[in-house]
């Protein structure tokens, strides 16, 4: 084994990357640059380094051995949708779907914010590859920081550090992210993404989305605009590998917006009623598709980590997450018992004393982990941790699956007529808002395959690109939609969800292998309530069927306000799209 003192040092592997560093170190003037190697001993001086200044705090070691609280601004707590960028020359190509600035005009306005912003700081350099480090799927890219709770993030979300940069320098390119926290002045914050530059700009925030800038920034919005003009698709998805109880496996891909339960789905307990199936995570937020040499569609997750929603997160919603954050975690938000233990709003277990703001837990100041609060840990410290997940050709891909939160009108599943109509039924996706983005929750909007707050481009290319993908596929997954959050009439939640949600995706396995029988409605197929296995599940036959229902009159509407919202991109809405709007019209009468 090579001695790390004998290795080239970092900043003489990849000119490009030097020369960027410089000019950013000149414009930001830190007190000193650390580049990132990536070792588990950089790791823990950063760890050590931030709980020596306070920005860390060490829980009970006893019961979360390695694990640590990191607390944001209050003002600094999830995405800022508003403050979101996507700056292309032409105005069109971001489309309606995104703010946009002219992209001299987004680089004065970061010139100056960054000028000096560094001062007394130091700079990191963190090389990154986002997916396998050999795969051909994978690509780079370099964040440049003032954070080091940032850099730890990074570190566990991705592949960081020194096999990254030797990429880079054998291929030449990478996506250049630079980033400061800031004064984190809510009036002073901005993420710009420039996706003809492969370049993004973010200034005053130290949350997830907004810093770990190749996360949303790069594997989504950057990572959307480039797979469409190389011929592949960057998603807002998880991949989750099921193995029957006939010891088939099947990988499908299933794009929820944020915080509506990809985490849960990705990691699934099957219900004690379905023994014999097995359920491995291969990526619980991202997924990077490419059409395979056999014609079928291959994913890979680009992310090495998990940044996931922590209130909820139970022994009963998930015990492989609950399992997995027992250690090796950072939470940022949450709340903390008397004896210094995590704490979140269905813990189940102990009470909170202190809030996530640090405050004595007092209920009148509401939850006390910040709704949106977040683990960061390892994908390896996950139990049902795919192997697969390392593959450099990725898994492939038997069913696409969209889902809004919605408590009336899309039934609990429906299957897309075909590939075309499976575009129609993403780019429909509606949903209610949640708390992993600033502003109001609980507002139904569109949010196309997830994607609303994520593609780097204009909508109406982006379904012309999916209507392309299809045609590139000779065995194209199926496409479905679900919705675990219909509600009754009394308001609550029809379908118990979580793991008895396997019932929903065996029905799904069997559609694809040609062993479940369906029925045609004016949407797709939907499953009788006899295709359906629920063994084992109480549920009543009103609560069934009202899941299973498809009201034309509703659906009349929505088909009207799904064309309303197309009728937005203009000219740029594809024909393709309009002909599957008729013809779901046209099936409603
Ligand atoms: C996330 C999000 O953090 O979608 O994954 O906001
Ligand atoms: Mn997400």
């Amino acid at each position: 084994m090579i001695s790390p003192s004998t290795l080239p040092p970092l900043p003489t592997l990849s000119k490009a990357v030097a020369e960027w560093a410089t000019s950013v170190r000149e414009l930001t003037t830190p007190d000193a640059i650390h580049w990132v190697e990536g070792s588990d001993a950089e790791h823990q001086s950063f760890i050590d380094q931030l709980q020596s200044n306070g920005e860390l705090q060490k829980l009970n070691e006893a019961h979360y051995p390695n694990c640590f609280l990191a607390r944001s601004h209050p003002s600094d707590v999830a995405r800022v949708e508003h403050l979101t960028f996507v700056c292309t020359t032409n105005r069109d190509d971001a489309g309606p779907n995104n703010n946009w600035m002219p992209p001299a005009e987004a680089y004065a306005k970061m010139q100056e914010l960054f000028k000096g912003c560094m001062k007394g700081r130091t700079l990191y350099v963190v090389p990154y590859c986002m997916g396998p480090i050999d795969s051909l799927y994978s690509r780079c890219g370099v964040e440049i920081t003032d954070s080091a709770y940032v850099v730890i993030n990074m570190m566990l979300m991705t592949r960081a550090g020194r096999p990254a940069l030797e990429r880079i320098a054998r291929e030449g390119n990478f996506v250049r992210g630079l980033h400061s926290i800031g004064e984190l002045d809510p009036n002073r914050r901005f993420i710009m993404h420039f996706p003809e530059e492969l370049s993004i700009q973010s200034f005053g925030s130290g949350y997830g989305g907004n810093a770990l800038l190749g996360k949303k920034c790069h594997a989504l919005r950057i990572a959307s605009y480039q797979a469409r003009h190389e011929g592949w698709l960057a998603e807002h998805m998880l991949i989750v590998g099921l193995t029957s109880p006939a010891g088939e496996t099947h990988y499908v891909v299933a794009a929820f917006p944020s915080a509506c339960g990809k985490t849960n789905l990705a990691m699934l307990i099957p219900p004690d009623s379905m023994p014999g199936w097995t359920v491995t995570t291969v990526g619980d937020d991202i997924a990077w598709l490419h059409p395979g040499p056999d014609g079928r569609l291959y994913a890979i997750n680009p992310e090495a980590g998990y940044f996931g929603v922590v209130p909820g997160t139970n022994a009963k919603t998930n015990r492989n997450a609950f399992k997995m954050i027992q250690r090796d975690t950072l939470f940022t938000n949450v709340a903390l018992t008397a004896d210094n233990r995590p704490w979140w709003e269905g813990l189940e277990t102990g009470k909170p004393v202190i809030d996530w703001q640090g405050r004595p837990y007092d209920p009148a100041n509401g939850p006390a982990a910040q709704p949106n609060s977040r683990f960061t840990v390892s994908a390896k410290r996950n139990p049902r941790y795919a192997s697969e997940a390392d593959s450099p050709s990725g898994v492939p891909i038997s069913a696409i699956i969209f889902g809004g939160r919605r408590r009336g009108v899309a039934p609990l599943v429906y299957e897309a007529r075909d590939w075309n109509h499976g575009v129609l039924v993403g780019a429909s996706v509606a949903s209610e808002t949640t708390a992993a983005a600033i502003g109001q929750a609980g507002v139904l909007r569109r949010d196309p395959m997830a994607m609303k707050p994520f593609a780097g481009y204009n909508f109406g290319d982006y379904w012309a690109h999916w209507f392309a993908m299809g045609q590139r596929l000779k065995d194209p997954p199926k496409i479905y939609h679900v919705n675990w959050f219909r509600r009754g009439a009394d308001g609550k939640l029809l379908w118990p969800g979580f793991g008895d949600n396997l019932r929903v995706l065996e029905w799904i396995l069997k559609r694809c292998t040609s062993k479940a029988a369906a029925q045609e409605s004016h949407i797709g197929h939907l499953p009788r309530p006899a295709d359906l296995n629920l063994q084992g599940l109480s549920i009543a036959q009103p609560a069934l069927d009202e899941l299973l229902s498809v009201r034309p009159e509703e659906w009349r509407t929505e088909a009207a306000d799904i064309g309303k919202f197309f009728e937005q991109f203009g000219a740029r809405t594809p024909a393709a799209l309009w002909a599957e709007v008729k013809a779901l019209q046209k099936r409603l009468g």
